[in-house]
């Protein structure tokens, strides 16, 4: 019997990762948990757990108590947010880690998800195609918190036989819940921006080139490979998965060719200085052949979908 724990269940990505599990092994069988007081509506159909990733043994009990088999590890401290509190990210990123990786390493998990980023790379990444493996020297806190995860997860699987599976996902795009602090987020607000008729500022500078992903594609490549058989999984500390890559100038005119007065203006603020060390675009050919990963949507499918969806409600 599949059980599954979502813990970092109300962020970006935990809101539509819930509703996709669910969907597929039943509502009563993926627990969301957060440590918020209270979930989103969307997340209301299934069980849902106030959980401190930091309580271990809050964490263990829940873990045992309810059986469940696979854990997927959401809870952290996002890039920017990281910079301001960096000790505290540290322990976040980590500790929690920790904890679930040990509950596999007991037997009572039989799979675990751990998302890193791109935030592992550095300055002295090369920036274009950005190899699988490559030099990777992150000057921020989070990707230094991402790449000593991924080495702990190779050490897990190495060591312990921890069926740990990770990706280093891109800036995703969503626009179900909102973006939780990361130097990505800007590529989310340009819409809410857009749709209120108004004009945005942007925090990075024009020509900054990131890799994106719109939501639907991370959530697909994430139960994919999740649901792969364990022996096309080669890499252990994490996949790259490229998305599309664009500039802000880049999403700004295609969003005005559908939004005709949509005005953009630049004040790159610390979160520039975050950008600058991340890759422009990733070679992700090791998850197309390992698992047979393949992107669905481009920039303008992207910007389209955004634009119909996003709600400006949820900014209040
Ligand atoms: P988010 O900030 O939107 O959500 C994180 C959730 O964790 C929040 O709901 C928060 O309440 C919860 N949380 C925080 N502290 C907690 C604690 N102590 N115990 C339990 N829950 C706690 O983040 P996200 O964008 O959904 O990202 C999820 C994971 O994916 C993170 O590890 C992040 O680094 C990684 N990731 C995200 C992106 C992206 O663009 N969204 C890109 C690369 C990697
Ligand atoms: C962030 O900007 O911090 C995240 C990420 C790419 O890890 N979106």
């Amino acid at each position: 019997m599949r059980k599954i724990a979502v813990i970092g269940a109300c962020g970006q990505i935990g809101t539509e990762l819930v509703v996709k599990l669910r969907s597929m092994i039943g509502d009563a069988n993926v627990f969301a948990a957060d440590i918020k007081d209270e979930c989103s509506e969307v997340l209301k159909s299934g069980p849902y757990h106030k959980l401190d990733i930091l309580e271990k043994e809050s964490v263990r009990s829940f873990i045992i108590n309810n059986e469940i088999t696979e854990v997927y590890l959401l809870a952290a401290l996002l890039s920017a947010t990281a910079e301001k509190h960096p000790m505290f990210a540290w322990q976040l990123n980590m500790e929690g880690l920790f904890t679930i990786l040990d509950l596999g390493k007991e037997g009572y998990l039989n799979k675990i998800f751990w998302p890193s980023s791109i935030a592992v790379f550095g300055p002295t990444t090369p920036r274009v195609d950005t190899p699988q493996y490559t030099i990777m020297e992150p000057t921020t806190v989070y990707g230094i918190s991402k790449q000593a995860g991924e080495r702990w997860c190779e050490y897990y699987y190495n060591n312990y036989g921890v069926d740990v599976r990770s990706i280093r996902y891109p800036g995703l795009i969503s626009y179900t819940s909102l973006p939780g602090g990361g130097t990505t987020d800007y590529a989310v607000d340009i819409f809410y921006q857009a749709k209120l008729g108004k004009e945005y500022t942007c925090f990075l500078s024009e020509n900054t080139a990131l890799p994106m992903m719109y939501m639907e594609d991370a959530i697909r490549a994430t139960i994919e490979l999740m649901e792969a058989p364990k022996e096309n999984i080669a890499i252990r500390s994490s996949y790259n998965l490229g998305g599309v890559s664009f500039t802000p100038k880049e999403i700004a005119e295609e969003i005005k060719k559908q939004v005709p007065d949509f005005q953009i203006t630049y004040a790159p603020d610390f979160r520039q200085k975050i950008a600058d060390t991340w890759p422009g675009s990733i070679n992700d050919e090791d998850a197309r052949k390992d698992w047979g990963w393949e992107e669905k949507y481009n920039l303008e499918e992207l910007v389209r979908i955004m634009l119909s969806n996003v709600d400006v409600n949820l900014l209040v």
